[in-house]
């Protein structure tokens, strides 16, 4: 399959963000599998509401994609329903804009039956702020209607509409029955500490995953190859828990709203995580609109005081040695590495487990319950133990969140 990319800028100023936007498109046709023919930029103040790009332009493209053969036009900007139409009909081309294109590469990627109707509800949800009905029969009825009846156009949209709405609710209570099966599993790991590998996509995120977990998740240089949630056991030494390390979805500038709000269950790993790695592909060219993306999502979910380590890797691939000391000085819990090659992986490891000791909380409870005092035995690194009568006294460390499993009105309660 053939296509042709445009992005629109406002003014000459934005060339070079324009140029930045068209290749990371390129990036996303490439993994939904278009050759990519051409790419343009066209300036323009404010798009057209009937075509988005001008007029002359459309004319252009439409010669263009009759003498190459172009099997579609791909926007890297958001398409109106009208728009969109429009240019199909004056095209006669496939007109897919940024939202549809990753919907589509998700609909391609996904695996398992959870992320396969995570992406229908998408799917289905921009069909639905997509509807246009049949523009003549509209206006018709409009033309000859008294104002509150309907003409048989609005009558056919009405109908498609709720046919989707019936089919996105029949999704959801799927979906619901999967998570409450998964819903299962977390409250198993509920006294582990949890690990998410979190960025943009393509950083390399599921293959750190597979060296620190010896595991074989799914790696590929195309976007998005992960879109499953996987969580495995991953060994730090000194740590009195087990822990687990979870990869999944990764990040995009403007990821359309749907997909976000459709994957909440697949992200939901982020936010039980006691320790968020932020993998960033330092090599990349557009390293730091990648890292403010990811940090503006967290935000969005509420994350920004999770406890956060920046794993700038590929370092392997970074020339100038100066970039990875300016990102050493902006971020302190920093660490640097090539998953890839096996750099940094041992420093990256003593990171996490430092950032894991700072949230232990020392404790101090005396009790004659014997299962409270199995519980700390299992959950806390005791330093003293002293038998007073029929009761106990003991001493340690816990990890903050399992504080309160072993708080007692005994207990001296940590400073925060
Ligand atoms: N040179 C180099 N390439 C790397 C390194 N780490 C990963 N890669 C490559 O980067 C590409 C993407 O790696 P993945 O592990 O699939 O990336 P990801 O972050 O999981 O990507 P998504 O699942 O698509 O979000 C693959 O081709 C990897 O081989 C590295 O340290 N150095
Ligand atoms: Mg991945």
């Amino acid at each position: 399959m053939k296509a042709i990319l445009i992005s629109l800028i406002k003014n000459s100023k934005e060339r070079w963000k324009g140029l930045d936007r068209l290749e990371e498109l390129e990036e996303l046709a490439k993994s939904a599998q278009f050759e990519v023919f051409e790419k343009f930029i066209q300036i323009r103040e404010h798009p057209d509401p009937a075509y988005f790009i001008g007029k002359g332009k459309v004319q252009e493209i439409k010669e263009i994609c009759q003498k190459y053969n172009i099997d579609a036009v791909i926007f890297d900007n958001e398409l109106t329903p009208i728009q969109k139409r429009n240019l199909e009909k004056a095209i006669n081309k496939k007109i897919i804009d940024r939202t549809e294109l990753i919907i589509e590469i998700f609909r391609r990627r996904a695996k398992t039956s959870e992320a396969k109707i995570q992406v229908e509800i998408a799917y289905w949800q921009y069909q639905l702020t997509h509807l246009v009905g049949l523009s003549k029969e509209i206006s018709l009825s409009r033309l000859a209607g008294i104002p509150g009846t309907r003409g048989p156009g609005e009558q056919l949209l009405e109908n498609e509409r709720r046919r989707i709405k019936e089919r996105i609710r029949h999704l959801h209570l799927k979906l619901k029955d999967i998570e409450r099966t998964k819903e299962i599993q977390k409250e198993s790991r509920r006294e582990f500490i949890k690990i998410s590998l979190v960025g943009y996509t393509n950083v390399g995120k599921s293959t750190l995953m597979n060296l620190l977990t010896n595991s074989n998740v799914y790696v590929d240089d195309k976007l998005f190859a992960t879109l499953d949630a996987t969580t495995r056991a991953l060994r730090i030494e000194g740590i009195p828990y087990k822990v687990v390390l979870s990869d999944t979805v990764g990040f995009i500038r403007d990821l359309p709203p749907h997909l976000i709000a459709s994957f909440k269950a697949t992200l939901s790993v982020i936010e039980d995580a006691d320790v968020i790695l932020h993998v960033i592909d330092i090599s990349h060219p557009n390293v730091n609109e990648h890292i403010e993306t990811v940090e503006k999502i967290l935000n969005e979910m509420g994350l920004e005081e999770k406890a956060k380590i920046m794993v700038f890797n590929k370092i392997d691939l970074v020339l100038d040695k100066n970039q990875i000391y300016r990102f050493k000085e902006k971020y302190s819990d920093s660490v640097f590495i090539s998953a890839k090659l096996k750099i940094g992986i041992d420093e990256l490891l003593r990171k996490i487990k430092e950032v894991i000791l700072r949230q232990f909380v020392e404790f101090e409870i005396i009790t004659e319950n014997y299962n409270l005092y199995s519980k700390i035995k299992k959950l806390a690194l005791i330093f003293e133990e002293e038998i007073l009568d029929s009761k106990i006294k003991i001493k340690g460390i816990i990890h903050k969140r399992f504080y309160s499993y072993v708080a007692n009105s005994n207990s001296k309660h940590p400073e925060y």
